[in-house]
């Protein structure tokens, strides 16, 4: 296993000579050298003041078991008015330290001149012992060993305690004075492994743009290379680095160390997860659930433009003060005409509306009888409701029924996904319904994968199957194949009159902005006028299945949605970066999204992808070395046939 050493270093150019102006650097594991490297660089450039004319990041692979930890050094601070009391404390301390030439110390400390690096200086005749006087010794290859934060701000403090921790334990250092250049931050510290870290509030005024470090060194002269070879190349972690002097104040928290631990076992599992930046272009994106492009669509974007200027952002209150406008009730009425029902109900995200339904309708003594690889928001609202929940094997009605059965007599529901989000297979719909209505249990589909892709016209799971009848309870997203945001549900005027009075995350929430409201409505136009769109995504799903299959890859699906199993969480993530390296955006799925050890890679076509891009990412991923694509156990999908 290996880390990575992450070196940012920002200059201004004068009159041809490089001018240091900061640097930063990280530790960090492979998953994280993108992010942090992102982190870094965000940092050099937004400074607040000008921006630098070079900036350069060097990368390099760090062997891990070169690494050594340092627990970091105990804090405290000193409080003091100004500049001069501050210096005054920290004479007494120095006096400790090295009596004879605290004076000679102090007058370097706030001379005016800059330097890269610190003043290497023997504590008791005062002898510069760096090598380059105008650069000083740096201290690199350090990090606090704590998952990245990612903060686009120096957090002073941090970085400062980790250089000291290292500093403290060089051999022969007995101790640490530093001022920041920062003519803004004038808090300075003083360090060593025996005081540990003392911060002095003031050891300079307001507005000195000088800074400066000085390691005070104690020890025999034929030493020195010794000390600088571990300050400048040993690599060390810190651990357990407060984040800020408050929290080294409390000392160690309890209720942090739990949740940094938790988090630590999660990167160790590999299954750390960061929100990763959508690249702007250069890259073919193989995940959206943008299936038809209507995100992007112009006739959507202009629409929601103009009503944009009309009704302004936010819709200053929920659904039932405020919050309702005449594109809402428009958007509700057309859906219904969509999904064929009598009424509809618009929540602000599909999750919002699982988890608001299902408690609504079922109570504690109710069952529900769920599906075991339905979304987690279904999976949520089952719990929320206190209702007994039953998991039956996926996508087997016999297993439902039975499991129905051995319960005569029960009240509930019976829940599942039209098209399962991580596997792409279809609900055997006409059963399902025919079960509930034989055991007199509720019947909810979530259509979020469906809408818009399946039945000639994209209406949903009915039209696929040929069946003009819904299930009670048929919900759906506006955020995928709509291009929009938010979650619907359409049934019997009672069931929606029932969940506008009855329904929590409805009813308490700020309604969607018309904006987004607007954008749904012109896309469900759309989509209504032009279901050639859905033909279209439907071609080249089958397309791409087929080049992904001559090239050996099992590539199947009657929705959007190609599962490629490939197993190991690692391999998985692996895959993705290695795709995005070419220049494809697709998805690692790892648990607890689905079982440990069904991590898969997540592509999904578009009906705006062209057939060439689609054709060369076949090529490009069945080319990947080591053959990720092994004959798939799990997740194969019983429903589908070949295109
Ligand atoms: N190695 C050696 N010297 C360095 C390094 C390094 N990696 N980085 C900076 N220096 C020297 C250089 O001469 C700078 O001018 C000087 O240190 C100050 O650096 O607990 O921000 O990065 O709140 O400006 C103290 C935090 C913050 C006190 C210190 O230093 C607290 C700070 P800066
Ligand atoms: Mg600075």
């Amino acid at each position: 296993m290996h880390l990575y050493s992450l070196k940012l270093r920002c200059a201004q150019q004068d009159d041809g000579n490089e001018q240091h102006v900061a640097g930063a650097e990280r530790l960090t594991s492979t998953e994280n050298v993108l992010p942090s490297a992102q982190s870094l660089l965000r940092r050099a450039l937004l400074r607040n003041d000008e921006p630098p004319d070079l900036v350069s990041l060097k990368i390099e692979k760090i062997n891990r078991n070169d690494v050594i930890f340092l627990e970091a050094l105990p804090v405290r601070t000193i409080d003091v008015p100004n500049a001069n009391a501050g210096i005054n404390e920290l004479q007494k301390i120095l006096e400790t330290m090295s009596p004879t030439n605290v004076s000679g110390i102090l007058e370097l400390l706030q001379s005016e001149q800059n330097m890269r690096g610190a003043v290497l200086l023997h504590a008791d005749t005062l002898e510069r012992l760096e090598p380059n006087q105008k650069r000083g010794i740096r201290v690199t290859y350090m990090d606090a060993n704590s998952v990245d934060t990612h903060t686009a701000v120096k957090n002073h403090f941090r970085e400062a305690l980790v250089l000291a921790t290292k500093t403290a334990s060089a051999p022969n250092i007995i101790g640490e004075i530093c001022i920041s250049d920062d003519p803004d931050y004038v808090t300075g510290y003083v360090a060593s492994k025996h005081i540990g870290y003392v911060r002095i509030t003031h050891l300079k005024k307001f507005g000195t743009p000088y800074g400066k470090r000085i390691f005070l060194y104690r020890g025999d002269k034929s030493d020195v290379a010794e000390c600088i070879a571990y300050l400048e190349n040993q690599k060390v972690l810190v651990r357990n680095v407060p984040h800020s002097p408050d929290d080294a104040r409390r000392g160690p928290c309890k209720r942090n160390a739990a949740i940094a631990e938790q988090l630590e076992t999660i990167v160790a599992e590999q299954l750390y997860r960061e929100c990763k930046t959508v690249p702007a272009d250069n890259v073919l994106i193989l995940a959206s659930n943008n299936y038809l492009g209507l995100a992007n669509d112009p006739e959507v974007k202009a629409f929601a433009a103009e009503q944009l200027e009309k009704y302004g952002i936010g819709s200053g209150g929920s659904r039932l003060t405020t919050g309702t406008t005449g594109l809402h009730t428009l958007l509700e009425a057309r859906l219904a005409e969509f999904k064929q029902t009598e009424a509809a109900l618009v929540f602000n995200s599909g999750f919002a509306a699982n988890i608001g339904i299902i408690p609504a309708i079922c109570k504690a003594g109710d069952v529900i009888f769920s599906d075991e690889l339905n979304h987690a928001s279904l999976i949520d609202g089952c719990r929320l409701s206190k209702a007994e929940t039953v998991i039956y094997r996926h996508n087997d009605m016999d297993d439902l029924e039975a499991k129905i059965r051995s319960r005569p007599g029960v009240k509930g529901m019976i829940v599942s996904d039209a098209v399962f989000s991580m596997d792409g297979d279809i609900l055997h719909y006409p059963r399902f319904l025919e079960i509930a209505e034989r055991y007199d249990l509720f019947s909810m589909v979530d259509e979020a994968h469906s809408t818009g892709v399946l039945g000639q016209r994209g209406t949903g799971i009915a039209e696929h199957f040929g069946t003009t009848r819904q299930a009670d309870i048929l919900m759906g997203s506006l955020s995928k194949a709509l291009g929009s945001e938010g979650g619907f549900v359409c049934g019997s005027e009672l069931l929606i009159s029932f969940l506008r009075n009855r329904s929590r995350s409805f009813i308490f929430s700020t309604s969607l902005s018309p904006v987004i409201i607007a954008a749904a409505v012109k896309s469900l136009e759309i989509l209504t006028r032009h279901p050639e769109r859905v033909q279209r995504l439907r071609e080249n799903v089958q397309y791409f299945c087929r080049c992904l299959r001559e090239r050996g890859i099992d590539a199947r699906t009657e929705s959007a949605i190609i599962p490629i199993i490939v197993g190991g969480e690692e391999m998985a993530v692996r895959l993705a970066e290695r795709l995005l390296d070419e220049g494809i955006f697709a998805t690692a799925i790892r648990y607890p999204t689905v079982k440990r050890g069904a991590a898969r890679l997540r592509l999904t076509v578009m009906a705006t992808h062209s057939q060439a891009d689609l054709h060369w990412a076949a090529e490009r991923i069945g080319a990947m070395e080591p053959p990720p694509m092994l004959p798939t156990k799990c997740g194969r999908i019983p429903s589908c046939q070949d295109a």
